[in-house]
């Protein structure tokens, strides 16, 4: 008797484990997403012993931000397969530590070319701003949605996006990358700001499939397709910024070993 009631709940711990994520789309991104961003942390963390002294900082972060989001899909993972519902202070506590990071990175990357710490918190406040805004729209959008609330947030949240993209695009990030004459450099930041005009777009359409956003009235979009897009975005931004780095960091030790070669 006692032996068929404990084998009855540990079928039901595991029905409860196995089977939530492979059917359903967002509960299997939850948790990919906490195994990969786990991985990427491993990695960043190991390869720092074996990049050149000033990338080691670069690639600490690196491993910071995937390593902040993994705790928190952990956490994000369980409460969504838990309540069904959208972990939406999860997330922006996640993303206000680890967007920030990110714009560490773009100060670091451009910091031998005379980036100053002005320029360092100025993409951390347009970062910030636009989480609030965000953070504002989603978590206090009215029962049954508001069109007019998603979309006054929203746009206030992309001045600071669009401060960003101006910044790594025209302003002084490029300008400080260009001025580094590495083309190393040149090219990863070049290749972080095409993360943040695509890959972070992800973001807003993610955004609009909350009750009363675009994408939800339009195409009838559901509130659980915030997470799904919000899922895709984190690990292609977060993990695929982490890699750019490395790859700048490997590409100047291959260049020191044929000097030394
Ligand atoms: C690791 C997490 C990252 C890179 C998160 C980035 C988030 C955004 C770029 C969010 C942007 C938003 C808008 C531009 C408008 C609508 C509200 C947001 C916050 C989803």
């Amino acid at each position: 008797m006692f032996a068929y009631k404990t084998l009855n709940i540990m079928k039901t711990n595991l029905l409860d484990v196995v089977t939530i994520p492979v059917d359903d789309p967002v509960a299997f991104t939850f948790f990919t997403g906490y195994m990969s961003m786990f991985a990427a942390s491993v990695f960043f963390f190991f390869e720092r012993s074996r990049v050149p002294e000033k990338w080691k900082t670069s690639l600490l972060v690196s491993g910071l931000i995937t390593g902040i989001a993994a705790v928190h899909y952990y956490y994000m993972r369980d409460y969504y397969a838990s309540t069904g519902s959208n972990p939406t202070a999860l997330r922006y506590i996640d993303w206000t530590l680890t967007v920030p990071l990110m714009c560490v990175e773009f100060y670091l990357l451009t910091k031998p070319a005379g980036a100053t710490k002005g320029l360092m918190w100025r993409l951390i406040i347009a970062a910030v701003w636009m989480l609030v805004f965000g953070y504002i729209g989603e978590a206090f959008n009215p029962e049954g949605g508001s069109t007019s609330h998603s979309v006054t947030y929203g746009v206030l949240s992309t001045l600071g996006y669009v401060y960003i993209l101006y910044l790594a695009w025209m302003g002084e990030v490029k300008q400080l990358a260009e001025k580094t004459n590495n083309p190393t450099i040149i090219r990863g930041i070049r290749t972080l700001s095409w993360f943040i005009l695509v890959g972070w777009a992800i973001y807003p359409i993610g955004y609009m499939c909350m009750p009363g956003g675009w994408l939800n009235i339009a195409f009838g979009w559901q509130p659980s397709a915030v997470d799904l897009f919000y899922n895709i975005a984190d690990a292609i931004n977060k993990i695929g910024f982490g890699l750019v780095v490395y790859n700048i960091a490997i590409d100047d030790l291959s260049k020191a070993k044929v000097l030394a070669a």
